[in-house]
């Protein structure tokens, strides 16, 4: 963060324990709201700003029992120290629309029947409508001794608050041997994410003069380098070009840290059902990722665990007053921030248009998503496509799947402006509309 903004940030902080804030946990709270929100990320506060600026003062609640809000794009540029981790977060007494209230608590279970979620303090708030973007959640356990060696020796991950500034300070005090990456089987949160932390750390050991000591090694536990092969044929030319190699079919499940080695199961391929042992030096996980476990065990989830929403309009396949955005629904496209602004757009046509009764014609959502897959500190390729199709679905009307400085600027300045300033108060609803003004689409 820069002088000027920390000193707003902190000022405003302040402003709000004198004076009082009129959200947080310190406000009586009532027990019935017109639309509640659960989840206070992305696809929460796009949601929530726009509906509490239509429906006015305390119609509409937010659910969410974080202090910070974090813009977690960024934390791939934190990882390799091109932003800073402050940069990342605000105070969620900050981002909170003015009009919505806070309830600063977390759902224990939903009772979709009865139009109430029970929150983990025991109180029950009831809801005319109910959206649900509680987000995903990551299974740190769910690989052997991760939790305890997580942020230690070598072993980091761009996926926590604590732990994306030691990807940074390990990568800078690497002196060379066996580099891995890991990306799990599971759906995860901007599955290109894994393959970026390897680029950027490969071109710093690169300018450091030690990459011919180093083995970098990528194990992905897909079977493809991306889902799309537009893209996904760009990046393998260019971990071919810069001896990068790619282990498919293989899911990290154990670190010994005692030996300093990785332990992973191979799930395809011909020595499927084996396992794989190798000493790391410096090692990058991005662990299995789930619904959250509250919605899982509820009425709201399809087999898989998912908030069981139609993919074109968002609303719930069995309850009609239920809607799900982002990375905790079932919608079958890649989970990404850049997905839910066109999610939200959906979302809140298709909710108003129930509570006004208009009978409009109902929105669909077209898959549309994207990945800033960032190649180096001035390169991108903005792989932008609908999960539905398969299909591209750039912005810009020029060859997208290249590397570029121009969308490397823009994902590092301009798409967290935009993120801050309008994503979450509800004003931006994704590129759709510079797609037709430059005619790509
Ligand atoms: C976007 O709108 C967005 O949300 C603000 C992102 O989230 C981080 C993105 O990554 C991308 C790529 C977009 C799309 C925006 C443009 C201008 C292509």
């Amino acid at each position: 963060m820069n002088a000027a903004r920390s000193t707003a940030f902190q000022s405003r902080r302040f402003l709000a324990q004198v004076v009082g804030s009129n959200k947080g946990q310190d406000q009586p709270k009532a027990s019935s709201y017109k639309v509640v929100v659960v989840g206070g990320g992305a696809g929460g506060l796009s949601v929530a700003s726009t509906l509490s600026e239509t429906l006015g003062n305390n119609a509409v609640a937010v659910i969410d029992p974080s202090d910070v809000h974090y813009y977690q794009p960024l934390w791939t540029f934190v990882g390799a120290g091109l932003k800073t981790f402050d940069e990342s977060k605000m105070p969620m007494s900050e981002v909170m629309p003015e009009k919505a209230q806070w309830i600063k608590n977390s759902v224990a279970s939903f009772s979709p029947n009865k139009n109430t979620v029970t929150l983990a303090n025991g109180d029950s708030i009831s809801y005319d409508y109910l959206v649900v973007a509680a987000g995903i959640q990551v299974n740190w356990g769910k690989i052997k001794n991760l939790p305890q060696t997580l942020g230690k020796n070598g072993v980091t991950s761009n996926y926590a608050a604590d732990s994306v500034e030691k990807t940074n300070e390990f990568v800078k005090a690497f002196k060379g041997g066996n580099a891995l990456f890991t990306m799990p089987s599971t759906p995860i949160k901007c599955a290109g994410a894994p393959q970026k932390a390897m680029y950027l750390a490969e071109e710093q050991w690169r300018k450091a003069g030690i990459r011919d000591k180093t083995n970098i090694n990528y194990f992905t536990g897909l079977g493809k380098i991306f889902a799309i092969d537009k893209y996904g044929n760009e990046l393998l030319k260019i971990c071919k070009a810069r001896n990068l190699n790619i282990n498919y079919f293989t899911d990290l499940t154990e670190i010994k840290p005692d030996t300093k080695e990785a332990v992973f199961n191979i799930i395809g391929g011909d020595k499927k059902g084996s396992q794989l042992t190798l000493p790391y030096d410096f090692l990058h996980v991005v662990p299995p990722m789930s619904s959250p476990d509250f919605i899982k065990s509820s009425e709201l989830a399809n087999a898989d665990g998912w908030v069981d929403v139609n993919k074109d309009t968002l609303r719930h396949n069995k309850f009609s007053n239920v809607y799900s955005l982002g990375d905790c629904s079932s919608l079958p496209t890649s989970k990404t921030a850049a997905a839910i602004t066109a999610q939200s757009a959906v979302l809140k046509h298709n909710l108003l248009n129930d509570i006004n009764g208009e009978g409009k014609e109902p929105s669909k959502y077209d898959g549309y998503t994207s990945c800033p897959l960032i190649t180096g500190s001035e390169t991108l390729i903005l792989a932008e496509f609908s999960g539905y199709t398969g299909k591209p679905q750039e912005t810009f009307p020029f060859d997208q799947s290249k590397e570029s400085y121009l969308t490397y600027l823009l994902t590092k300045e301009l798409i967290p402006e935009i993120y801050w300033k309008s994503m979450i108060k509800g004003t931006w609803d994704g590129p759709a509309k510079y797609r037709k003004l430059f005619g790509s689409a």
